[in-house]
C-alpha cells in the first residue's frame, strides 16, 4: 500500500488515465481508478424463481414484468463488460435440498403468502438449487470462467465465499445489477460498502416487485453524498467502457 495522500493517489489516477463514469451523486469511482483487473459487474438473481413465469415471485403474486424489466440492459452491459476483460460475477439465491440453511422464520413467512420456500411450485421447489426454478434465466447464462456464487441469504455475502473471489482477484470496484433493487441488491451493496468496495449501481439494470419501492432504494444510495456509493444508468457505464 502506497504512503501518499488520498489526494496524491486520486491526481496520480486521472494523470495516469483515470476514467470515472457520469454518475450521482459524484463521478464513480471515486479516484477514477476504473479498470478490467479492478472491477466486477455482479448480476444478483436473474433467476427463473425471480424473472420468469411459474417462479417465486410470479407465485406471490408481483407483476414478474418489473423484474423482466432489466433483463436487456443488463444484457448490453454484460456483454461490454465481458469484451473489455471485466470480472463478471452471478449470484443465486437458493437453499440446499434438506433445507437445512433455510432458517424457520424465512420458510414460516414465505408460507404464509402460499409461496413457501422449499415447498413444490410450477418450476420446482421454489428456491431451491438445482430446480429449474433456481436457474438462472437463459437471456443471462454465466459463461465458463464466470464466478457464480450460491448464497442462502438475500446479502451475498453472508455464508458465501464473495469477499475470497473479490479479494483473490484484486477487485475493489463493483457494478451492480440484478433484482430486487431493494432486498438482495440493497442488502449486498451495503454490506461491499461497509467493506471498503467501491460500488455503483446501475438503476435500469435492477429492479424491485414494486416501483415506488426501487425509487426509494435508489434514493437512499445518493444521500449523504453516496452513503452506500454511486447510481448510473447502463448508458453511463457505456458511454466510458463500452
Ligand atoms: C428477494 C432477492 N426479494 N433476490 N430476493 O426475496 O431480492
Amino acid at each position: 500500500m502506497s504512503s501518499s495522500s488520498l489526494d496524491e493517489r486520486i491526481a496520480d489516477a486521472m494523470v495516469h488515465g483515470g476514467r470515472t463514469i457520469g454518475s450521482d451523486p459524484y463521478p464513480w469511482p471515486f479516484d477514477g481508478d476504473l479498470r478490467p483487473q479492478n472491477t466486477a459487474l455482479i448480476i444478483i438473481d436473474m433467476q427463473v424463481d425471480f424473472c420468469a413465469p411459474g417462479g417465486y415471485v410470479d407465485v406471490m403474486g408481483y407483476d414478474i414484468s418489473l423484474t423482466r424489466g432489466p433483463i436487456e440492459p443488463i444484457r448490453r452491459v454484460l456483454a461490454a463488460m465481458r469484451a473489455g476483460g471485466y470480472h463478471i460475477i452471478h449470484t443465486r439465491e437458493g437453499h440446499r435440498p434438506d433445507l437445512a440453511d433455510l432458517p424457520a422464520n424465512k420458510r414460516w413467512r414465505s408460507q404464509r403468502i402460499g409461496a413457501g420456500i422449499g415447498d413444490q411450485g410450477p418450476c420446482g421447489r421454489i428456491l431451491v438449487r438445482g430446480e429449474p426454478g433456481w436457474e438462472i434465466i437463459p437471456e443471462l447464462q454465466p459463461e465458463p470462467g464466470e464466478a457464480i456464487i450460491d448464497k442462502p441469504g438475500k446479502g451475498s455475502f453472508v455464508a458465501t465465499d464473495l469477499e475470497l473471489v473479490l479479494k483473490t482477484r484484486g477487485i475493489r470496484n463493483i457494478v451492480l445489477t440484478g433484482v430486487t433493487t431493494d432486498v438482495c441488491v440493497h442488502t449486498t451493496m451495503r454490506d461491499a460498502n461497509d467493506m471498503g468496495y467501491e460500488c455503483v449501481l446501475l438503476s435500469d439494470c435492477c429492479a424491485a416487485t414494486k416501483v415506488e419501492n426501487h425509487l426509494a432504494a435508489i434514493d437512499m444510495i445518493k444521500m449523504q453524498g453516496g452513503v452506500f456509493g454511486a447510481v448510473a444508468t447502463s448508458d453511463d457505464l457505456l458511454r466510458v467502457i463500452g
